[in-house]
């Protein structure tokens, strides 16, 4: 109904430019109101600001609903909490956007907002992370990583790693694994390959498993503390969930004088991909940089465009995403990425 009466708006808007031209009484004020209204309005929420990841996605959706494309973006913050994002979802409905994009903080707890959007006749695309709800047509499209494949890359390479020797025996492979938000898409894709891998190998074992809420100070935190209580040469792999906490552990270990990485005991994993990481990973800090793309932007431009031409749009669409080890990077390479 709402998406109706903006469209009357609009019709009503270019009569109205229309019938003043050459009159000479339509005020500034008059005409940025109808440029307004002829732009399609998108609520953007974020679940907030946590890592440098998180800030690339925001300027690539920022980049892609520009004004001169016709979009207006309306971006909120969640500041890490899922209340402020469904608070301002409601804001956004109220708002009578056209459009909302949501990048859930977790999973679950989105059906009764959702329903609301849905009665607001507002469609919702997810981005980046996922929503696990009742019903399937609570959200019209989701874009974003499929994080089960990433954790999967990861373990693979960890698999080749540290396979029998030529007698066939197995190393025990002790791991300090470094979780994303628990509850989030990310941590469950990424926490599931690997306790996966611990099931299918059982020379594989997880010795500290803490969430670091995919921040630098709260992995570093924690790697400090692994680091009073257990010795660092019975850590074999230091698996964690963005490159944030990889360097927030990594922090750690350079203080307490720990080697690591590619010629070193302890075998570093982190995902994202962020220059930060790339450049640890190319001078053979982090051995393994599972990417993670934020640069979602085009992505979710081509569904509203597809929705707004009442097209038919795929009800997933995961974006490209690669791993790097140190030989396939170079500085030319890090330098030429987005973020
Ligand atoms: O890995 C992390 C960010 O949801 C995939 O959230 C995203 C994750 C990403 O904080 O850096």
């Amino acid at each position: 109904m709402i998406r109706m009466k903006k469209l009357l708006a609009k019709v009503l808007a270019s009569v109205l430019i229309f019938s003043c031209v050459g009159c000479g009484d339509s005020s500034g004020k008059e005409s940025a109101a109808e440029d307004n209204e002829a732009l399609t309005v998108i609520g953007f929420s974020q679940p907030g600001a946590e890592s440098a990841w998180r800030v690339a996605l925001t300027d690539s959706v920022q980049e892609a609903f520009s004004e001169d494309r016709g979009y207006k973006l309306i971006y909120k913050d969640g500041q890490s909490k899922q209340d402020n994002q469904i608070r301002d979802i409601r804001t956004f409905i109220q708002q009578g956007v056209d459009y909302i994009i949501l990048s859930p903080i977790v999973e679950s707890g989105w059906d009764t907002v959702l329903s609301e959007a849905k009665q607001a006749g507002i469609p919702v695309i997810i981005c980046d992370r996922n929503v696990v709800v009742s019903n399937e047509s609570l959200y019209t499209a989701f874009v974003g990583s499929d994080f089960k494949s990433e954790g999967e890359k990861a373990v693979a390479y960890l698999q080749e790693m540290y396979e029998a020797d030529e007698a066939g025996n197995l190393p025990e492979v002790n791991i300090v694994h470094i979780q994303g938000t628990i509850g989030s898409s990310a941590q469950i894709g990424r926490s599931n390959a690997l306790i996966k891998a611990c099931e299918d190998n059982s020379n594989w074992h997880i010795i500290v498993e803490e969430c670091g809420e995919f921040t630098k100070a709260k992995a570093r935190e924690i790697m400090d503390n692994t680091l009073q209580e257990i010795n660092s040469d019975s850590i074999d792999v230091l698996y964690c969930e963005n490159d944030e906490m990889a360097m927030g552990a990594i922090a750690a270990l350079n203080e307490a004088g720990i080697a690591y990485g590619n010629e070193n005991d302890i075998t570093v994993i982190s995902f994202d991909g962020s220059v930060g990481a790339l450049q640890l990973c190319q001078n053979g800090q982090i051995d393994l940089v599972v990417e993670c793309n934020p640069l979602q932007g085009p992505y979710l431009l081509n569904i509203v465009e597809m929705l707004n031409s009442n097209k038919t749009v795929p009800k997933i669409t995961y974006v490209d995403e690669k791993y790097f080890a140190k030989d396939d990077l170079s500085e030319e390479y890090i330098k030429s990425r987005k973020y």
